[in-house]
């Protein structure tokens, strides 16, 4: 004899999608139906195990007035300061035993109870249903105590019949769910895992004669410069659109003239869909998507994108994101001259696919998949690869492509991310071909591209990039007729990524490549009272993957990081190049649909980096792909020969939906001619003084050769040779990396404990030589360094030699010197700003006069690692002292030690001391973007070789 002590729980640990909801449609909003938001505070119950508490909460009457509150969209592990329980942050493991379908015991299941008066005015004609725009992971749900149905799919749209349910006055709505369901296995995406009820949950009224699905086609025939108008419809019904006098039945196309929608030219036409019972409005894009001569085309253009791989994120809320919200993203990308967004790896809230549509952005819409956990077993097991999971994957990508398929911006369904290869898959891909034959399919997972209408790849290294585009990398015949994208690449965590100009290079060059999408836009960090922003670990998870959550070009809190500055520049739509000498501007229109009339041409000119003259540049309005040459005016006569140098800007000639006329769109700057070097003859001679030596403005240590002071500024630690930097995410790598991890090497070696052995201080008769060897202990290798100091009286000027001594196999972190200073705060100067820059990562570093405070000067990575360098400094001013270098440098100033930031796993974690440390570098190892790609490349190696460089200090005070 058998008998049940828990209320079956069956459903969670079913391979099926669920049971008792609508069959999937598309999403809008109604101009005249009625609408009920159920967004707000639910009571909330949680408990350890999914059958721990039967089903009474769902009954009328039930008593739930000492449960907790939570706010709905939301996930529980983000409210309650922690007794709801903690997010757990892992990249693609599982953080359950593989044992699909069935998942732990343990299981946090949430009971969500929300008691609604339905408004008096409610119609009573027709029916209503209620809509789950994203749960995680399952949810089973009662109105009024009769349950509905229960389903799985997060981040997906479910809906329920519920017009029969519904009364006047009070209606109970309780759902329950369930952290781990068969559905997890689905959704292994590298992000946390955060049960809730995260998106919307609306009631919508169905009036009677009411819109059903609908499915807009809006071709372009730009040979024509015609669209063509079907609005497929459940219901019969007319559409009108009054801009292009179009009234015709549902199901009966019409051809007009129309302008086109693109991501640059994103015409929106509205028009409404008016059945018996309602009108919805439509937003009408005309464009037409095709795989030709082997290129992704739209409106017959290969088009090249210039895209961004989207999580939904916030600090606070998780993937529980309002409008402002999306509405910043996408601002924020047009901004940086973004073209397109991935929506890695699931449907983002159709809200944001609005605004992609509005402001033009082209769009992968991806569907909910992922179990990259499988990998860790062969991928043995693979729910894709399992008959019993096609239904699953087919809901899956149902409830996606019906959602979403009114949206213009959509190019491409995307089947899911890093789910290997199976039957499954070729499942949802020939469902999606067959049912909306006017967008491509891409998936990355398979390389054969059995399924896919694009060669799509992921972090491929440079050469192997450009083979591709030489169409030399074999594959299958498929295969080699197929464009291709990098789905991911350009890993942005921490500081970098480096080396996406070599990449966009690349892309320019040859047509198979049609653009790529960094990994990824935002840092997923979470608002923590104690570390600022916490990642994986932080919330004593048992497996988790540290801060490799955090690899976005913003920041948590949406601030634009060093590498979507770099990005704004390397994709920027007009090219502007110089040949300074000459006083020559070549302008290259890089878009692939608009011509430049949107906006206007600056040229000034700067004498040591300070605008003396500007005025507008006539730039014809070229087409995409034109260049013109325009000559810029006489460069003024500077009679001191200070360094001279045009800077030409594109900007915004007008407002526009995304940003104010006067946005700096693109860039260039070219000198005139070089640049003086600072010099002067060495006519004073050290004179020893007691245990000092003065050698003009500046006393040392007679003993040891220290600087102790310039003029009236004490010099708390002497300048001496630094190759240390704390090793950024990039230079450390990922493990899985196969090339070498110059990070982890270089630590080995010692490069973080160098030793200075003191061999001689010479006093001659116009310089002060000190000769050092620099070594970490247990090496032979060394650093010969010789610093010969020389004065003028007024000035005095530092020349370090340096000779690498054994075999280094390595390159050098970075080369040059760190000193300390007693105080400083105000930083100024000339030379790459305002930003950080490094080998690799400078292309947005403008040359000009740049001030900034000491913290200013930091850059906020969420894991503390190197950053803040600024490029090709001619001379920084910070402290008293004016510093010039021989040849440009780079420079960082930071109230902690190196030694300090390298500890660090929080900026919470750093202390202001009471010193500033100064580096000035002759050399900076390229950043690459390792964590999860390629290496810096060669050229932006730093090698261990002779070097000879200076700086010359004054005091400004
Ligand atoms: C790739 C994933 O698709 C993405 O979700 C993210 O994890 C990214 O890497 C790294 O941040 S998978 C890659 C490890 C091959």
């Amino acid at each position: 004899m058998s008998f049940r002590t828990t209320p079956s729980v069956d459903y969670v640990e079913d391979v099926s999608p669920g049971s008792g909801a609508l069959p999937p449609r598309a999403w809008y909003a109604s101009s005249d139906a009625r609408s009920l938001s159920l967004n707000g505070s639910w009571r909330f119950r949680l408990s350890a195990t999914a059958g721990a508490e039967d089903d009474s909460f769902a009954e009328e009457g039930y008593d739930a007035g000492n449960w907790a509150e939570v706010t709905v969209p939301g996930h529980w592990v983000l409210q309650g300061d922690g007794a709801f329980g903690s997010p757990i942050y892992t990249n693609h493991l599982y953080p359950f035993p593989v044992d699909p379908p069935y998942v732990p015991t343990e299981n946090p299941t949430g009971d969500h109870l929300r008691v609604f008066d339905l408004p008096s005015d409610w119609p009573s004609d027709g029916g209503a249903v209620l809509r789950f725009d994203g749960v995680e992971s399952c949810a089973r749900v009662w109105l009024n105590g009769t349950e509905l149905g229960e389903f799985k799919g997060s981040r997906l749209a479910h809906e329920f019949a519920v017009g029969e349910l519904l009364k006047p006055g009070s209606n109970v709505l309780a759902v329950r769910v369930h952290q781990w369901s068969a559905g997890s296995y689905l959704e292994d995406q590298d992000q946390w895992w955060l049960p809730g009820i995260f998106r919307d949950v609306t009631l919508l009224h169905r009036p009677s004669g009411g819109a059903g699905d609908f499915f807009v086609h809006a071709s372009y025939d730009h040979t024509a410069g015609e669209g063509t108008l079907c609005v497929d419809s459940d219901v019969d019904g007319r559409v009108t659109v009054p801009a292009l006098d179009i009234d015709v039945a549902t199901g009966e196309p019409v051809t007009v003239a129309v302008r086109p929608w693109t991501a640059e030219t994103p015409k929106l036409y509205d028009g409404v869909l008016v059945t018996d019972g309602e009108r919805v409005p439509l937003r009408i894009g005309f464009r037409t998507v095709v795989l030709e001569d082997g290129l992704i085309k739209v409106n017959g253009k290969a088009v090249l994108f210039k895209g961004v791989n989207r999580h939904e994120w916030h600090p606070e809320h998780g993937r529980a994101l309002d409008l402002e919200t999306m509405r910043e993203d996408v601002l924020l990308m047009k901004r940086h001259n973004l073209n397109a967004v991935r929506t890695s790896h699931y449907p983002p809230h159709p809200a944001f696919l609005d605004l992609c549509d509005e402001y033009g952005l082209w769009v992968i819409d991806e569907c909910d998949l992922e179990t990259h956990g499988f990998t860790e077993q062969d991928w043995r097991d693979n729910p894709v690869d399992d008959d019993r999971w096609t239904p699953a994957l087919l809901d899956r990508a149902a409830r996606m492509v019906e959602r979403d398929k009114n949206h213009p911006s959509i190019v491409f369904w995307s089947l899911g991310n890093e789910a290997g290869t199976g039957r499954g898959l070729t499942a949802m891909a020939e469902w999606i071909h067959g049912r909306d034959p006017e967008r491509l399919v891409h998936y990355e997972g398979d390389w054969n591209c059995r399924d896919t209408d694009v060669y799509s790849r992921m972090y491929a290294f440079h050469d192997e990039v450009e083979k591709i585009g030489q169409g030399l990398d074999g594959g299958t015949r498929k295969r080699r007729e197929l464009p291709f994208i990098q789905c991911e690449y350009a890993h942005a965590m921490g500081n970098g990524p480096g080396g996406l100009a070599d990449y966009q290079e690349l892309f320019e060059k040859y047509e198979r490549l049609q653009g790529a999408f960094v990994w990824e836009w935002i840092d997923h960090g979470v608002r923590h009272a104690e570390l600022g922003y916490a990642y994986g670990g932080d919330f004593g998870e048992e497996l988790h993957d540290g801060n490799f959550v955090c690899d976005g070009l913003v920041f948590p809190d949406r601030t634009p990081s060093p590498g979507l500055i770099e990005f704004k520049k390397v994709v920027e739509p007009v090219r502007i190049e110089g040949d300074g000498p000459n006083g020559i501007v070549h302008v290259t229109n890089k878009q692939d649909f608009a011509d430049l009339s949107a906006l206007a041409f600056e040229w000034s000119c700067q004498v040591d980096g300070e605008t003396v003259e500007s005025g507008s540049l006539a730039v014809p309005v070229l087409a995409p792909g034109e260049s013109a040459e325009v000559k810029l005016p006489e460069p003024p006569v500077d009679g001191r020969g200070g360094e001279r140098q045009w800077t030409v800007r594109a900007l915004l000639a007008d407002d526009t939906s995304w940003a104010a006329k006067g946005h700096v769109v693109a860039w260039g700057q070219f000198a005139v001619g070089a640049r003086p070097l600072p010099s002067f003859p060495a006519t004073d001679r050290p004179v020893p003084d007691g245990g000092r030596i003065t050698l003009g403005p500046a006393g040392f240590d007679a003993r040891t050769g220290a600087l102790l002071s310039i003029g009236g500024v004490e010099v708390g630690a002497t300048p001496r040779l630094d190759v240390w930097r704390a090793p950024t995410d990039n230079d450390d790598g990922a493990e899985w990396q196969t090339d070498t991890r110059y990070g982890t090497l270089w630590r080995t070696l010692g490069l973080h404990r160098m030793r200075h052995r003191l061999i001689s201080v010479e006093a001659g008769d116009d310089a002060l030589t000190v000769h050092t060897r620099v070594a970490p202990a247990a090496r032979e290798v060394g650093l010969d360094t010789v610093y010969r100091w020389t004065s003028d009286g007024e000035r005095l000027r530092l020349t370090v030699s340096v000779t690498p001594q054994g075999d280094w196999t390595v390159p050098l972190p970075r080369l040059g010197v760190r000193f300390g200073l007693a105080e400083a705060d105000r930083v100024e100067w000339f030379g790459g700003g305002p930003g950080e820059a490094y080998p690799d990562t400078g292309k947005a570093s403008m040359v000009g006069r740049w001030q900034s405070t000491v913290d200013g000067l930091q850059t906020p990575y969420v894991r503390p690692q190197e950053n803040g360098a600024r490029a090709d400094v001619r001379w920084v001013e910070l402290g008293g002292l004016r510093i010039e270098g021989d040849p440009e440098f780079w420079f960082t100033a930071r109230r902690w030690t190196t030694e300090q930031l390298d500890a660090a796993r929080h900026r919470t974690d750093l202390a202001a001391g009471d010193t500033v440390w100064v580096n000035l570098d002759h050399g900076q190892h390229g950043i690459g973007s390792q964590s999860c790609g390629p290496g810096p490349l060669p050229q932006y190696f730093l090698k261990a070789e002779p070097a000879e460089f200076s700086f010359v200090f004054s005091t400004t005070r």
